[in-house]
C-alpha cells in the first residue's frame, strides 16, 4: 500500500516535472520487476511479422542506422530494456554509404524521410547476429548495434524499412554494392525482398 501510494507520487511529480511517457513507463518497469512477467502489449502479441522490440526514433544516423528509444521487448530477448536508447542496423547485408561515400546524404535523407523522429517502429531481431563478446541480436562493431528488419504500419499493413532502402538504394545507385555483408549469418535473405510484389 505504502509501496504504491509512493510510486504514484513519484510518476504524478515526473509527469509534473513534464518527464514524459518514457520516464513513466521506466517506473511502470520499475514496479514490474520483482513481480510476475509483465502482459505483453497488443502489438507484439498481435503480430504480422515477428515483433520483439517496439521503439520510437531518435535520429537517423545514415541511410542503415538508427537510433531508438525502446518502448516494449519481448521478454524472452534478453539485453534490450524498455526506456533505454540503442542502436539499430539494418539486417540483411544491406549497406548504405558512409558519410564519405557518393550518395551518402541522398540515402540517409531516404530513410528519415521513411522514419520521422518519433515514429514508432516495431523490430524483428536477426536471431542469427551475435556481437564479438557473444551479445545476441548485435553486430560484430564495437559499438554492438541491433541488427533488425524495421517495420512501420501503414495503414492496416506492415512496411518492411529494409526492402524499402534496399530497392531504392539499388534503383538510384545501381552501381553501388547494397548488399556488402550477406556472408555474416543473418536468418533474412535480402534477395527475397528484391522479388515483385514483396510486401
Ligand atoms: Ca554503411
Ligand atoms: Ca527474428
Amino acid at each position: 500500500m505504502v509501496d504504491d501510494k509512493l510510486a504514484v507520487t513519484i510518476m504524478i511529480a515526473m509527469i509534473l516535472a513534464g518527464g514524459g511517457k518514457v520516464l513513466i513507463q521506466l517506473v511502470q518497469h520499475q514496479q514490474l520487476k520483482n513481480g510476475p512477467e509483465p502482459e505483453r502489449s497488443e502489438e507484439i502479441l498481435n503480430n504480422g511479422p515477428e515483433n520483439d522490440v517496439v521503439g520510437e526514433v531518435v535520429e537517423v544516423i545514415d541511410g542503415d542506422t538508427i537510433n531508438i528509444i525502446v518502448t516494449d521487448v519481448n521478454g524472452t530477448k534478453k539485453g534490450i530494456w524498455i526506456g533505454k536508447e540503442d542502436t539499430v542496423r539494418l539486417a540483411g547485408g544491406i549497406d548504405a554509404p558512409e558519410f564519405y561515400e557518393n550518395g551518402y546524404i541522398k540515402a540517409r535523407d531516404f530513410l528519415r524521410s521513411l522514419l520521422p523522429q518519433g515514429s514508432k517502429i516495431y523490430l524483428d531481431l536477426d536471431d542469427l547476429a551475435k556481437s564479438k563478446t557473444g551479445r545476441p541480436y548485435r553486430d560484430l562493431t564495437s559499438s554492438e548495434r541491433l541488427v533488425a528488419v524495421v517495420y512501420v504500419r501503414v495503414d492496416n499493413r506492415w512496411a518492411n524499412i529494409n526492402a524499402e532502402v534496399l530497392r531504392w538504394g539499388q534503383n538510384v545507385f545501381p552501381n553501388r554494392d547494397w548488399l556488402a555483408y550477406t556472408d555474416i549469418a543473418s536468418e533474412f535473405n535480402p534477395y527475397k525482398w528484391l522479388e515483385e510484389n514483396h510486401g
